[in-house]
């Protein structure tokens, strides 16, 4: 029997006529996020389940009886109640390796746009406020040969370092598994325990997944380590950051500002952040760019449709649904 599968969002036509070659397809027609009801409504049939941001929880799950797999466009599925997926033997897929590098860009543009203050810069130039050149405008801070902390060193943080190096960079990275020996040589980073990075470093990158042992991993203790110079850069996921110990940290200049591609509650900003000048807010395009979205989908697009023809899905997040 063919199987059905349920799309969250439109995604590109290779993709969907990948899909439609394997599969019965229904696809959600609005780039937004689906309202729950809606959604489990769409998958009570459905054997597949590529989501986009959605909530899975076991509640839906519940309701999907003849779902086998379930595939995001992700690197995080910080969405997706895996541990529930597993119970029900339903195969859980990501994205990873496909979007690490993209990733790494933006979080190097961010960095960089924070130290040089570039969004200031441009809302200066736009607003015509720019009478003549001065020597003491819009000053930064240096970003070359300056001390980059890693919290999380997995591919996107690797990534970065790599991005680093170029920058003659100081790298430190703490983590919970330490990266092998040729790996810290090959990156020139040095493993230090967290409070030695918080303290040490001018820019704190974070790159850890979210899950229930890093949600507040960064909070006010935290930033009463950092130097009033440092920056803190969140690409990862906004709750790793605790919002309000940020908001406060930043009136009371105990770090100089933040790079933020990620919220607490995204899309709703903390109204302080909205107004101060020395943090860059964007709006998760960590993996935006056409090239990267589209290798994002279609890689969920194949996960989706191995594990559907019976075979074990190239990014299996939960291997024991196979044993
Ligand atoms: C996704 C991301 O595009 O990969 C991730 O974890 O944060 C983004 O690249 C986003 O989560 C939508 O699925």
């Amino acid at each position: 029997m063919t199987p059905k599968i349920f799309v969250t969002r439109p995604l590109p036509q290779p993709v969907m006529d990948l899909l439609k070659s394997n599969a019965e397809v229904r696809f959600n027609p609005e780039d937004a996020p689906m309202p729950v009801d809606k959604l489990a409504e769409s998958c009570h049939d459905v054997d597949g389940l590529l989501v986009v941001s959605n909530a899975v929880t076991n509640e839906l799950l519940g309701r999907a009886t003849r779902l086998k797999v379930v595939s995001t466009p992700s690197v995080g599925y910080d969405n997706i109640d895996v541990a529930a997926c597993t119970r029900r033997r339903i195969a859980v897929t990501n994205t990873t390796g496909v979007l690490e590098e993209t990733t790494a860009d933006l979080v190097f543009a961010t960095l960089l746009a924070t130290a040089r203050r570039l969004v200031e810069a441009d809302r200066f130039v736009r607003e015509g406020r720019w009478k003549h050149w001065q020597f003491d405008l819009l000053y930064g801070v240096n970003v070359y040969q300056k001390t980059l902390g890693l919290i999380g060193f997995g591919n996107i943080g690797q990534a970065v370092a790599r991005r680093a190096r170029g920058f003659a960079m100081r790298i430190l990275y703490s983590t919970r598994h330490r990266a092998p020996e040729p790996v810290e040589r090959a990156l020139e980073a040095t493993y230090v325990d967290r409070e030695t990075l918080l303290r040490e470093s001018d820019f704190v990158s974070l790159h850890v997944p979210l899950t229930p042992e890093t949600r507040h991993l960064i909070q006010a203790k935290d930033f009463s380590r950092m130097k009033p110079t440092a920056f803190l850069i969140n690409t990862a996921r906004g709750p790793v950051v605790d919002e309000e110990s940020l908001v406060a940290a930043l009136k009371a200049k105990q770090i100089a500002g933040a790079g933020l591609d990620v919220f607490e509650n995204e899309p709703r900003i903390h109204p302080e952040l909205l107004s101060m000048d020395n943090v860059v807010l964007i709006p998760h395009l960590g993996s935006a760019t056409a090239e990267t979205r589209l290798n994002m989908a279609m890689l969920a697009a194949q996960n989706l449709t191995e594990a559907l023809a019976g075979r074990r899905p190239p990014n299996l997040i939960n291997p024991e649904v196979y044993s």
